[in-house]
């Protein structure tokens, strides 16, 4: 893994209907991710957050099947920009979220220096709608289908390319509320989904080992989208969307730490966060401790 960090945060809250997922930036930063990376021996450049514009009352939510497209596309425009400049500079981008529809832009900067990026998306959903399938019209629920090039042009389009990612190159781990027109895709485009059902079968360890050797000498980096509602609400109740029967706290660190020894994760983002929702921080605390073991923390 690179040394030098850059840290993004993204206050976005306009892919979705709950408010508060704006401050998950701040939440992570109050948890302590820089201290704990730092302890880690990395140099931490902390480039504040992207500034997101906000809709005017009336305009909110005018479009009901893309919700507060222009503002969503704008903020994912910027955080694009970023991202390409972190890596270009040759720094790690970590992004922390705001809800996922930041994936959009993230991706956007990131798949830009790839040729065959291989996508973890780490989440109880498939964010595989579109306008036309999704029940909510929320943003959030469409970036994996926006980066293979399926979704509205203002969001398909950023930095002037599409597709950012190649279906075959995508695993989704931790799925557990997959919507119709999100299973017809999948099935389609043979996306490969270790859902609940092949994790508690095959346990975390074996699906990781499956993950990382799929990705050796296929992939040429390998992107971490981590939606911290994958995690169970039990230990992660801070998120806007709760799923039951999700992985556990010991599940998602196993998972860490088997990607950071297999040194794979060339960038990452941890998404969701809302510090209204949650307990004392709790969400946003695992969050750091979960990037912790991804940059490398041992137990011994
Ligand atoms: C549902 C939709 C979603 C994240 C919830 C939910 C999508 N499939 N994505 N939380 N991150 O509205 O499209
Ligand atoms: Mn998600
Ligand atoms: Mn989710
Ligand atoms: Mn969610």
């Amino acid at each position: 893994m690179k040394k030098q960090l850059s840290i993004i945060g993204v206050p976005m809250d306009l892919g979705q209907n709950r408010r508060g997922v704006d401050m998950g930036p701040s939440a992570i930063r109050y948890a302590g991710v820089i201290e704990r990376l730092e302890r880690l021996n990395y140099i931490i450049d902390d480039l504040g957050d992207i500034e997101i514009s906000r809709p005017d009352r009336k305009e909110l939510q005018a479009n009901q099947r893309l919700k507060n497209l222009s503002e969503v596309a704008d903020g994912n425009e910027l955080l694009a920009k970023k991202v390409d400049e972190v890596i270009q500079a040759g720094n790690f981008p970590l992004v922390l979220g705001g809800d996922h529809s930041i994936a959009i832009g993230s991706l956007a900067g990131i798949a830009k220096h790839h040729k065959n990026l291989g996508v973890i998306w780490y989440d109880a959903h498939g964010d595989l709608n579109s306008a036309d399938t999704s029940p909510s019209g929320n943003i959030h629920g469409m970036p994996l289908a926006v980066n293979i090039g399926i979704g509205h042009e203002r969001l398909t389009n950023i930095l002037g390319y599409s597709p950012k990612i190649k279906p075959e190159n995508i695993v989704i781990i931790g799925a557990r509320s997959l919507d119709h027109g999100e299973k017809e895709l999948i099935n389609e485009l043979g996306i490969r989904v270790y859902s609940m059902h092949e994790i508690d079968r095959m346990g975390m360890a074996k699906v990781m080992s499956e993950v990382i050797e799929s990705f050796k000498g296929k992939t040429d980096g390998v992107h971490l989208s981590l939606d911290l509602d994958g995690l169970d609400p039990n230990e992660a109740p801070g998120v806007g969307t709760p799923v039951i029967g999700g992985l556990s706290y010991r599940e998602s660190h196993l998972a860490m730490e088997m990607l950071s020894e297999s040194d794979i994760i060339t960038s990452a983002e941890f998404v969701e966060v809302n510090p209204i929702l949650d307990e004392k921080n709790k969400t946003a605390s695992l969050a750091v401790g979960l990037m912790g073991s991804l940059f490398g923390e041992k137990l011994k």
